[in-house]
């Protein structure tokens, strides 16, 4: 069953949570009723920022949707809040479920990012698809699944 937004209690062994409780140090950047925001300890590019629900939720399938768009409107106004208060030209916005998740609190990196800051292809290997019919083949695969849901 999904959490509520009253279920705040800290996870054991989360980072993240003693973090939001104030057990573990952190340099802070936002602090909502229901999102927090802290620097990123080891920056892809100073200003990177985490931006998490308080409330210990593993990845972003499990996010009710109480909590879409606070953390959401959150990460908007975060992303424009490091663009224009760091110089930099844009933002780079990601979010790791499972893979590659090292700490597994939901959490949204924002990282300024400029021109010439030498984040080439970061760390998404691109690939091709064969041809058309085999990008159709997953798209199709991914509309059925939408369509499943929909319908419950
Ligand atoms: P991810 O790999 O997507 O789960 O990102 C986890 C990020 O958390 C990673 O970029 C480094 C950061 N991180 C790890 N430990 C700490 C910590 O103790 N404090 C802070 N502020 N960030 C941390």
């Amino acid at each position: 069953m999904s959490p509520t937004l009253t279920d705040m209690t800290p996870t054991a062994d989360c980072l993240f949570c003693a973090i939001i409780a104030g057990d573990e140090p952190a340099t802070w950047v936002l602090s909502t009723p229901a999102v927090v925001g802290f620097l990123d300890v080891r920056p892809v590019f100073k200003g990177h920022v985490l931006l998490m629900p308080r409330q210990h939720i593993d990845t972003l399938t499990e996010l009710p949707d109480q909590l879409v768009h606070p953390l959401f409107a959150d990460v908007r106004r975060t992303a424009a809040a490091v663009r224009d208060g760091l110089g930099a030209q844009g933002t780079f916005v990601a979010l790791n479920n499972t893979v590659s998740q090292s700490v597994p609190h939901l959490h949204v990196h924002v990282v300024p990012r400029t021109r010439g800051d030498g984040l080439r292809g970061f760390f998404w290997p691109r690939t091709r698809y064969a041809d058309a019919a085999e990008a159709e083949h997953y798209a199709t695969r991914v509309r059925t699944e939408l369509d499943c849901q929909r319908r419950g």
